[in-house]
């Protein structure tokens, strides 16, 4: 097998390691034990693959041999390394005062209308230089990591044209070549109006499916194509023409979906086969039904729905009940969800939206690999999927969302090298 270079500075090992003396969260949908756990586990990688999960005392005698590196995890708990997939954490300037004017008791909506919301951050980001971009955006992805994060979604969306729209690609692949993290990215062209077009939003979009979607793709700056389909935002019809594009470029399609009102965006993001359905507050029971038969993920953003003082939480026993897979992710952007901490995302989860800390840990792993399409590759530990791995100091997982902050990882490994 070749060496793989996916990841910055890690070295090319051939060598086999073992990580033992602990629990193993797998999150293995196979394996039938809450968080697919084996207790005094162990976890054998070769060439950066999980090689073989298993009881340590069933550890195959050609992992045992003097060459292999031996991890103990001391009693801890090892997981696969966290996944967060939904993100938007470069933007230039803040919205502080936007988030004490919503307190006094503006909307969301009401602030957006009146200029403030996206666009206020577009005007900043257009001005801002790549090198601004990327300086700011450093230290919000690093608190991400921090948490345990090894593989990050980030959009653009703050550009709104064709030059701002590839400089906010440009730094998200900047950003993935210069730490030790993988990052995926996602062109969210259609997040607002911008205010050239304004009154004129189909004009917008034939800019988008004409020139800033073939331009993006062909320039191999992204990975998936986002959308905000929302009263504030694009309409079905104009979201529907954005995904038909996309589906032409080969390029998978997410949705910001009935955050602020049912628009009926699960059943339209269903209806192209999406990675993901984002939001969801006022998601029907139609919407959740499609959802499972396409296979779409939900993804929950419990930090946008405390920052906008929602109250209707995303309908989670029809989730549960239709089988559609819930991810969670932190929404990390300037105005809706100032929040830069995944692990304070799953605890949110659990508390907001009542999430088991099982199924609030599978958001931020098993199924938050599936809403970036990367199911064969990361989000369990199981035999050929990538060595991204936490061992964390704690005795059960479900610390991990009982904790409001305070657990760090103990060690980080991304294709079995320690990412930190
Ligand atoms: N939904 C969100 O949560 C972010 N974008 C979106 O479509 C919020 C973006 C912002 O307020 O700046
Ligand atoms: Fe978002």
């Amino acid at each position: 097998m070749e060496p793989r270079h996916a990841v910055k500075g890690l070295l090319v090992t051939t060598a086999n390691a073992v990580w033992q003396g602990g629990v193993v969260a797998t999150m293995a949908n196979a394996i039938a034990a809450p968080y697919g756990a084996i207790e005094d586990g162990a976890v054998a990688a070769r060439n950066g693959r999980i090689a073989w999960v298993g009881r340590r005392a069933d550890l195959p005698a050609d992992f045992a041999h003097a060459e292999t590196i031996i991890h103990d995890i001391g009693g801890c708990v090892l997981t696969p390394g966290l996944i967060d997939c939904h993100t938007h954490v470069i933007f230039a300037g803040d919205r502080s005062a936007e988030f004490e004017a919503r307190l006094g008791g503006i909307s969301y909506e009401a602030a957006a209308r009146a200029g403030r919301g996206i666009l206020s951050t577009v005007a900043a980001t257009r001005a801002a230089t790549e090198a601004d971009l990327f300086a700011t955006a450093s230290p919000r992805l690093r608190r991400l990591m921090a948490d345990g994060v090894t593989t990050v979604e980030i959009k653009s969306g703050y550009g709104l044209t064709m030059t701002d729209e590839l400089k906010m690609l440009r730094v998200a692949r900047a950003l993935g070549a210069e730490n030790r993290v993988r990052v995926r990215t996602s062109l969210l062209a259609a997040h607002a109006v911008p205010p050239e077009y304004a009154g004129r939003a189909d004009a917008y979009v034939d800019h988008i499916v004409q020139e800033v979607l073939p331009a993006a793709a062909h320039a191999g700056l992204c990975d998936m194509v986002d959308a905000f389909a929302e009263s504030i935002a694009f309409t079905n019809a104009q979201v529907d023409r954005v995904f038909r594009a996309a589906s032409r470029l080969g390029l998978p399609v997410k949705l910001h979906a009935d955050q602020l009102a049912d628009n009926g965006g699960a059943a339209l993001a269903a209806s192209h086969g999406a990675l993901s359905a984002d939001h969801l507050e006022y998601t029907s029971e139609a919407g959740v039904r499609a959802m499972a038969a396409a296979g779409t993920v939900a993804v929950l953003l419990p930090g946008a729905y405390a920052t906008v003082g929602a109250s209707q939480p995303p309908p989670v026993a029809a989730f549960r009940a239709h089988g559609v897979p819930m991810a969670v992710a932190t929404d990390a952007n300037p105005g809706s969800s100032p929040l830069v901490s995944l692990l304070m995302a799953v605890n949110l989860a659990a508390c907001l939206f009542r999430l088991t800390p099982e199924e609030a840990l599978a958001g931020v792993t098993r199924h938050a690999a599936a809403a970036l399409g990367l199911s064969a590759e990361i989000g369990t530990l199981e035999v050929g999927r990538a060595a991204d791995m936490v061992v964390w100091p704690v005795r059960h997982p479900r610390e991990l969302a009982y904790w409001m902050g305070g657990v760090c990882p103990q060690a980080v490994y991304i294709e079995g090298q320690s990412a930190r």
